[in-house]
């Protein structure tokens, strides 16, 4: 009897926070995982250290190659090679207030990006199956709660290439029948979040100032409100994504919102700590949009892939600040961050 062969995915974006779990998720469930890395001066894998695998062993299933969204030829090559089962476009430059700052790239990242990746498995005539990482910034002021139905509104760099992004998952599937499914995925979290993402922003300041290494941090905008879930919930919603038996658009949202400043008074109330004591204003960490509310609607992906957010709001702000302080405790709060130069 012939062996079942392994399912083969590409990741791209697998050093980033939401990588680095769907690898996780991905090995556990039997696949050959490919992950597509940039070249950089300092091997930047620390997100997926643990996950290593030493290439001279038979069942070796994570493996690294390099490329970059903005070379196509390199994508082409890649999928003509290993000719994944379902591709994950997670690679982006992520950051919308940096998005403000360098949108000529940001475009050329994450939006002619996706091109790139869905031209070349269209003219190699591929059957994979692709999730493509949108953003609930797409709806900018949209009124709360945006579902599936919910007008695009973008008001960055950020959100504008997303929203192309989105649109050319849309064109593609309805002009040549790929399977691609549009995650339009809130705000999730976790200890691997980026430094400068004001979620671990906090949660990193709020373990500093608790084992008395800092003494203020400097925030912007308190009174924006996002819908925070928990990241490991929703890389499975990618994965069920590419499960279902059509590809479509899919919101994967907890429902919940809350603000900037409820998430300072319940992460430093975690490490004892009163928040108004520590956070100052700095008007450099306010964007020249905003995007004010956002509270997603999860019911399509609830009734049709039956995926359902495990980690709430308070929750989610104790396992990162709880992951901090243990950081700080055990010496591994690695204060050459990006976070300390910039934002
Ligand atoms: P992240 O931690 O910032 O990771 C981004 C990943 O993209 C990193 O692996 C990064 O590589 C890679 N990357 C950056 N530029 C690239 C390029 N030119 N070519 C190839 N790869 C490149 O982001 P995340 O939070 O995991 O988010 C994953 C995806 O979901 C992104 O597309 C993001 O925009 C989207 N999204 C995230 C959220 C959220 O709340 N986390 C919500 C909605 C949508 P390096 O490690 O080398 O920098
Ligand atoms: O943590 P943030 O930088 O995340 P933002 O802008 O919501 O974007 C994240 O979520 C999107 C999904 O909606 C993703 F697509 C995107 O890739 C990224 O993962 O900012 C959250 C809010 C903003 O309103 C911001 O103005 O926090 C406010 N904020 C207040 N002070 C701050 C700060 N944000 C940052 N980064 N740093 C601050 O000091």
């Amino acid at each position: 009897m012939a062996m079942k062969r392994s399912r083969t995915a590409l990741i791209t974006g697998i050093t980033g926070q939401d990588g680095s779990y769907l690898a996780e998720l991905l090995l556990a469930n039997g696949y050959i995982v490919y992950g597509m890395i940039r070249r950089s001066s300092v091997f930047n894998i620390d997100r997926i250290e643990h996950l290593y695998q030493d290439p001279h062993v038979a069942d070796y299933r994570l493996r690294l190659v390099y490329g970059n969204l903005t070379d196509g030829s390199r994508i082409t090559q890649l999928l003509a090679e290993i000719k994944p089962d379902e591709i994950y476009n997670l690679g982006a430059q992520s950051h919308v207030q940096v998005s403000f700052e360098q949108p000529e790239y940001t475009g050329d990242v994450d939006a002619v990006g996706v091109t790139r990746l869905l031209e070349s498995v269209r003219a190699l005539g591929l059957n994979s199956r692709v999730y493509l990482a949108c953003s609930s910034e797409m709806f900018g002021n949209a009124p709360a709660p945006q579902s599936e139905q919910t007008p695009l509104m973008p008001r960055s760099p950020y959100a504008a290439a997303k929203a192309y992004a989105f649109w050319m998952g849309k064109s593609y599937r309805e002009a040549y029948g790929l399977f691609i499914a549009n995650g339009i995925l809130f705000n999730h979290e976790s200890p691997r979040r980026g430094p400068t993402f004001v979620t671990r922003k906090i949660t990193r300041a709020v373990a500093r100032i608790a084992a008395g290494k800092q003494k203020t941090l400097y925030l912007g905008n308190l009174d924006a409100c996002r819908d925070w879930g928990y990241a490991p919930d929703y890389v499975e919603g990618m994965w069920m994504m590419l499960q279902a038996k059509k590809p479509d658009d899919f919101v994967l949202a907890t429902g919940e919102s809350h603000s900037v400043r409820e998430f300072c008074e319940l992460a430093f109330a975690r490490a004892k700590l009163d928040w108004r004591k520590h956070v100052k204003h700095d008007k450099r960490y306010l964007r020249p949009a905003e995007v004010d509310h956002l509270c997603g609607d999860a019911s399509k992906a609830r009734k049709q892939l039956g995926w359902k957010p495990r980690v709430k709001f308070e929750e989610l702000v104790n396992i990162m600040v709880d992951a901090d302080v243990e950081a700080v405790a055990t010496g591994r709060d690695d204060f050459r961050s990006e976070e300390r130069w910039f934002k």
